[in-house]
């Protein structure tokens, strides 16, 4: 960010990355609090802060985190062409394409196979701050993508997996002089190789209960460790095939342009929205007693995290303590405190730092200027706190 911003143009700016307009509906109440602790007020949000809880679009007030596991009727949601209906007693999930045997299985068929657990937090690739409330962390139970497509047999010459959404919408597509309207379902894919490793999940559940449809009823895919974007909802169909998929979500939205130097020449690339970046951000300060305690969270693509660091105003870095409950799911958010004695009265500047164990360390705004497109914005995040 080279520009000069305002604190409300920021707001406006991650308002609008959100997709959510400049109008919102009041805060809602969430005792996220301890008995005793009090929020201290961050001046880089406005004085009544607005979160948008509509139908389409929902994001969370991190402020007031207060359990591991995001509630399902809290957890953040976006999506491109809103909520599909669907009639899950008739719903099939369709495999088509290069393999042996075409599937159309019901919800009973999935759930009838052996399922797993997964905890995952991810954020949008549009997240970031002061909000940075396009995130949550869920307990998903579903039946692993690989077994879904080792029974309908993968063929030799397939090469990409496709996931489409029930979710369409009309979209023009450029090409040359000409521009062409077209419907298109909500569509990514994944490579061979990814889409048959261990890890992605075919989600019926969240949190114990039926997906709700915000979050993609009745099957999502989840990738562990990457954004938002691939885990496609309202699934309706698994595509093999032997060509890179091209449509809208996967070739052109989200996509990362940054320079990068390459024997003291710069160079352009642009690149796919995959894993994680490795972030930290201060969540709130609070007054306990006679002390104050910074929190905050950690969101990253499952590598180890080896420390997260405080800095107040100039100061040096100072180690906080993550919350080893949180570190045993290796896909899931984490929390990290920090018990900040003998804070004054007055405005102060509060940073936060994460460094997994291969030693990459979260950039700072300025090391990431060479990112010239928003999404992926992982700079530390430097927040105005006044401490009364
Ligand atoms: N079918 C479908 N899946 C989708 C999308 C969409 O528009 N349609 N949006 C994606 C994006 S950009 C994000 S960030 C996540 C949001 O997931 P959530 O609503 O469960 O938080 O869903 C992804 N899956
Ligand atoms: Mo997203």
């Amino acid at each position: 960010m080279t520009r000069q911003s305002t604190r409300r143009d920021i707001l406006k700016d991650s308002l609008a990355l959100a997709g959510l307009g400049a109008l919102g509906i009041p805060q809602w109440a969430v005792p996220a609090l301890a008995q005793g602790e009090t929020l201290m007020e961050f001046t880089d949000l406005p004085d009544e802060i607005k979160l948008i809880r509509g139908p389409d679009r929902r994001i969370i007030d991190v402020r007031h985190i207060d359990s591991f596991l995001t509630p399902a009727d809290e957890f953040f949601t976006t999506q491109h062409y809103g909520h599909p209906e669907i009639d899950v007693s008739t719903y099939r999930l369709q495999v088509s394409g290069l393999v042996d045997k075409p599937l159309a299985l019901s919800i009973e068929d999935l759930r009838s196979m052996p399922s797993r657990e997964l905890i995952f937090g991810f954020e949008c690739s549009g997240n970031r701050g002061p909000l940075n409330g396009l995130s949550s962390n869920g307990r998903w139970m579903g039946v692993p993508l690989r077994a879904v497509l080792d029974l309908a047999g993968v063929q030799d010459e397939a090469r990409e997996i496709v996931f489409l959404g029930a979710d369409h919408g009309e979209e023009e597509v450029q090409f040359r002089r000409g521009t062409y309207k077209v419907d298109q379902q909500y569509g990514r894919s994944l490579p061979r190789d990814k889409a048959m490793s261990d890890e992605p999940l075919l989600a019926y559940s969240l949190n114990g209960e039926p997906l709700t449809p915000h979050q993609g009823r009745p099957v999502r895919l989840l990738v562990p460790g990457w954004y938002g974007a691939p885990n496609v909802k309202f699934l309706a169909e698994i595509h093999v095939q032997r060509d890179q998929y091209l449509g809208k979500y996967q070739a052109r939205w989200y996509r990362t342009l940054k320079g990068e130097m390459v024997n003291g020449e710069m160079k352009w690339k642009e690149t796919a929205i995959t894993r994680m970046q490795l972030k930290s951000f201060i969540a709130r300060v609070t007054r306990r007693g006679n002390g104050h305690n910074i929190f905050g969270v950690v969101l990253h693509d499952g590598t180890p995290v080896r420390s997260v660091e405080v800095k107040i105003d100039d100061g040096p870095w100072q180690p906080a303590t993550i919350d080893q409950e949180t570190t045993r799911e290796k896909y899931s958010w984490k929390f990290f405190n920090y018990a900040w004695n003998g804070a004054t009265p007055g405005e102060h500047t509060v940073t936060s730092r994460a460094t997994d164990v291969n030693g990459v360390v979260q950039p700072t705004a300025e090391e990431l200027e060479v990112k010239k497109t928003f999404l992926e914005h992982n700079a530390q995040l430097p927040r105005p706190v006044i401490i009364a």
